[in-house]
């Protein structure tokens, strides 16, 4: 993979920040655009603009066949066997809230049970606690191991013929950890339970195949993925999604319209009332083209390298602890001894380094760990090691320019 031509597509990682060359590494918060996906939205704006599947005009079946060609690389993009099963929608939380007020308030009931790790963005919590709550249904956790894990056999344990919706981080946006959805959705089958999988850590970064995975609802951002904020996509199963209500009524989802009852359009519209988020979608298919150009396992193998790198650079860190497991996604979460994480960024920033600081949406996590924030540097494809050997000088500079203050 040559980055320096990848960064060459990244307009904004060209600038300094206070003084310094500009180290992006948030990339688990949000993405940095290609000119590709850039000049696509512009394109559109610029000669296309309409409202989509509306219009009788020439500008209007241009949008949608643009909309509708967006879907069909989404469908491509995770291998799901047909458009009806692409829902575009804002982004993850909109799509994990869509089961869980659709799919959850329908088949879960008195008595039954949810299933999450405590390593959950609270996107994948808090749908699930409403729907507990109002279901008089129980919120079960799978336990988290020391290295920030969860085992197949606590999967076992906790997954009962009870369950029935098991909701889970493809990959944790805190640790790293990469869980083995394939095998947890067999395990929620045999259960008799569906398995939701938040993939907005995972889509960006390895090839997704939903029907290898087998799971029945896969929710994903374009945001994380170099697409435009503000698009997402809800993957269901086309016989789940067809028994389910939409959550959102009014313009583009209705079939016919009566006085006191409505019939809804098939898949996916059913689920996308009103003016669809037009410029998002075609942004994400120009993103998908151009991740694809690169190639996903390419992707992931520059990923795998310069995760490996900053692991061990920072492991060589005194009084640096890094959570999460050995094996991971290319994102770093940390504590330096005695500086709080806000201080950690903040002082990094002054040497132009961005990272996150706080508790990532994964406050149920934090108190896991016992902390109540965290500092986390995050890679993606255009990052390189130079940018992690930034990221520990100023690490020990921190370091150094605490340790010489009393507290
Ligand atoms: N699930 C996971 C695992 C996430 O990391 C995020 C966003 C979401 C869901 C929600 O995605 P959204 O696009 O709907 O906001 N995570 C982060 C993060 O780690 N820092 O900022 C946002």
């Amino acid at each position: 993979m040559d980055i320096r031509a990848i960064r060459e597509q990244f307009p904004v990682l060209d600038q300094e920040v206070n003084g310094h060359p500009l180290v992006y590494l948030d990339s688990s918060a949000t993405s940095q655009k290609p000119i590709s996906v850039i000049e696509a939205v512009d394109h559109y704006y610029r000669t296309t603009n309409s409202n989509v599947h509306r219009g009788v005009h020439t500008l209007g079946s241009r949008a949608t066949d643009l909309y509708e060609g967006a879907r069909e690389k989404a469908r491509r993009f995770i291998n799901a066997k047909s458009t009806s099963e692409i829902i575009f929608n804002r982004g993850t939380t909109t799509g994990l809230n869509i089961v869980a007020q659709s799919y959850g308030l329908a088949n879960v009931n008195e008595g039954d049970e949810i299933v999450i790790t405590p390593m959950e963005h609270h996107s994948n919590i808090i749908p699930w606690q409403q729907v507990a709550k109002k279901k008089g249904a129980t919120l079960k956790y799978i336990p988290l191991q020391e290295d920030g894990t969860i085992t197949l056999e606590d999967v076992r344990n906790t997954v009962t013929n009870q369950t029935k919706i098991v909701a889970i981080a493809h990959v944790s946006n805190v640790l790293g950890t990469i869980n083995p959805v394939k095998e947890i959705a067999k395990i929620a089958h045999e259960n008799g339970a569906v398995i939701v999988v938040d993939g907005a850590q995972s889509a960006p970064h390895m090839k997704i195949d939903v029907q290898d995975l087998d799971c029945d609802f896969y929710a994903f951002s374009g945001h994380k993925m170099c697409a435009p904020t503000g698009i997402g996509v809800l993957y269901g199963k086309e016989d789940l999604l067809n028994a389910m209500e939409p959550v959102e009524f009014g313009g583009e989802m209705i079939d016919f319209v009566e006085k006191y009852d409505s019939t809804w359009k098939e898949l996916p519209w059913k689920f996308e009332g009103g003016t669809p988020i037009i410029a998002g979608a075609i942004g994400l298919g120009a993103a998908i083209d151009f991740i694809e150009e690169i190639g996903l396992d390419e992707i992931a193998a520059h990923e795998e390298h310069i995760a490996n790198y900053a692991y061990d650079a920072l492991s060589n860190i005194d009084g640096l602890t890094i959570y999460g497991p050995r094996k991971r996604a290319s994102l770093v979460t940390f504590n330096l001894d005695e500086v709080h994480p806000h201080d950690v960024s903040t002082v990094l920033d002054t040497e132009g380094i961005a990272i996150r600081a706080g508790h990532h949406c994964a406050q149920v996590l934090m108190k896991e760990l016992q902390v109540s924030a965290t500092a986390r540097a995050s890679m993606y494809l255009y990052n390189t090691v130079e940018e992690v050997d930034r990221l520990v000088e100023g690490l020990l500079k921190t370091k150094e320019y605490f340790g010489n203050v009393s507290f």
